[in-house]
Order: C-alpha cells, then structure tokens, then sequence
C-alpha cells in the first residue's frame, strides 16, 4: 500500500541523468503518454525468491561491476547504466553475452513476468528478443554503500535506443517494474512525485508517495514521473538488496520486456 507524503529535501537537485543523448537518436513521442499508476501485483513466493537468489549467484561470472569499491552490480545488461557510461555497442555486448544463461536460468520467472504483466496491463506480453532482457540488480551491504546515493530520475533508457529493429514500438506506451527478491529488514521502497517529465519542478515542490515493497510482488510505475530508490531505508551488515528489473515498451500491441 502506498503510504506517507514526505517533503523532498533533495529535489532540487533532481538530474534525470538520461537525458544527454544525442539528439540523433531522440524519437518523437508526441503520443499521449500512458500514465501507469503506481501498482503492485502478487509474482514470486519466498521459495520462488531464493529459487531465483541462488541463480543470480549462480551466474556470478555474468555479473558487472557497478562501481570500483562498492558491492553494487548488475546480472544482465541494463540500457541506462551501460549505454550511457560504455555506449550502445557495450549494451549489445553484455546483453548477447548474458541473453543465453538468462533465459536458462530464468525463463519460469520471463514466464510468470509476462503473465503478470498482460494480467496488469491488459495486452500480451514477451521477454524481448531486440534488447537486453530484464536482469537483476544486486546491493550488498557496506559500511560506506549510503555513498551510492540514488538519484531523482525518470525512466528515460528508450531515448537511447534507436528502434531500428522495433520500428512499431511507442515509447509513449512504457512503464518499468521492480521485483525484490533479497531486502533489508527494514525494507524497500520507492518515492514517487507528482510531477511528470517535461514539467518545471515547482520552487515549492509537492511531497513524494512512498511505496513499499513487497518480497516477490511485482512493482509497475510508468516512470514519467519524477522518482527515487528509497534510500532512507537502513541496511544492517549481511543483509543484501537484489531485485529483477526491467521496462515494458508497447510493439505491434506486445508489452516486450528488456532492460
Ligand atoms: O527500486 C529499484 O531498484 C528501482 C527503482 C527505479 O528507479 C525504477 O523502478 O524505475
Ligand atoms: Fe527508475
């Protein structure tokens, strides 16, 4: 259940760092945008949580490192961590080098995803052939991991992708989702704002929902908004944060499913 309003002391600062991209990859999206609300939807039970844990672990050796230090990483490719730092090529390179153990490991979780998402969105779904496939970011604790400050953002990784091999896709149909599999005790969650992309962020800003999550229900948004990984959640030695992530764009009436 979303819960409490809380004032955003960082939002002036919010960066949505997707948005340098060149603007020969920009494609127009002058459709209405489709809000997806805030929703989350029973997926995975503990047992199919630690099922799911022990293969992230499993394909350790499919893991990137995502900072020099810190026990952050990702399994699979993700467009808005690699494109941005490495390029469009390395996006290609990671998701064809990770597509194969991913879908061996996982296809009973692609499976229960699309049916929860044509259950949730009303259209059919597919894990996305074009793309990376939804992957799994893994957080272990740290003495300094609050370094890793998230970021406001909104969802803008399409922008970095040209389409070319999706030409139908509408990037104004999209939304993204969060399956925890591992939380902290003190769990996780999400803080959505009132304010969508392209809006100007009032000097006096309207406060954030909080949205928890729930071990193995699955979080959609439609990540238009101005959003932020609860980061005032606490993290005790030990414990691990590791989710399955992804984002659906609307092709020919397919929900495809990348990231
Ligand atoms: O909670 C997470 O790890 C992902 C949050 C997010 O930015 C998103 O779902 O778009
Ligand atoms: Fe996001």
């Amino acid at each position: 259940m979303p819960a409490r309003v809380r004032t955003p002391r960082k939002l002036a600062r919010a960066s949505p760092g997707s948005d340098a991209r060149p603007r020969s990859t920009r494609r127009a999206t002058s459709a209405k945008i489709l809000l997806v609300p805030p929703t989350a939807h029973p997926l995975l039970d503990a047992d199919d949580c630690a099922r799911a844990r022990a293969a992230v672990d499993a394909l350790r050796r499919y893991w990137t490192p995502r900072h020099p230090e810190l026990p952050s990483a990702t399994l699979g490719a993700a467009a808005y961590l690699d494109i941005p730092t490495d390029g469009v090529r390395q996006y290609y390179t990671r998701a064809t080098r990770a597509r194969r153990a991913l879908h061996r490991e996982f296809d009973w979780l692609y499976e229960r995803l699309t049916a929860a998402v044509e259950a949730a969105l009303g259209a059919p779904a597919a894990i996305t052939t074009a793309y990376a496939p939804p992957g799994f970011h893994i957080f272990r604790w740290h003495e300094r991991l609050s370094e890793l400050s998230p970021k406001l953002h909104y969802d803008l990784q399409h922008e970095h992708l040209d389409w070319k091999t999706s030409p139908n896709a509408d990037p104004s149909r999209r939304f993204s989702f969060t399956v925890p599999i591992a939380m902290p005790a003190a769990g996780a969650g999400l803080y959505v704002w009132p304010i969508t992309h392209g809006e100007p962020v009032p000097a006096d800003p309207p406060g954030a929902t909080y949205h928890p999550y729930a071990l193995g229900d699955l979080f959609i948004h439609d990540g238009f908004h101005l959003h932020q990984i609860a980061a005032d959640r606490p993290m005790f030695e030990g414990e691990e944060r590791v989710t399955f992530q992804g984002h659906g764009v609307l092709d020919d009436g397919v929900w495809q499913l990348y990231w």
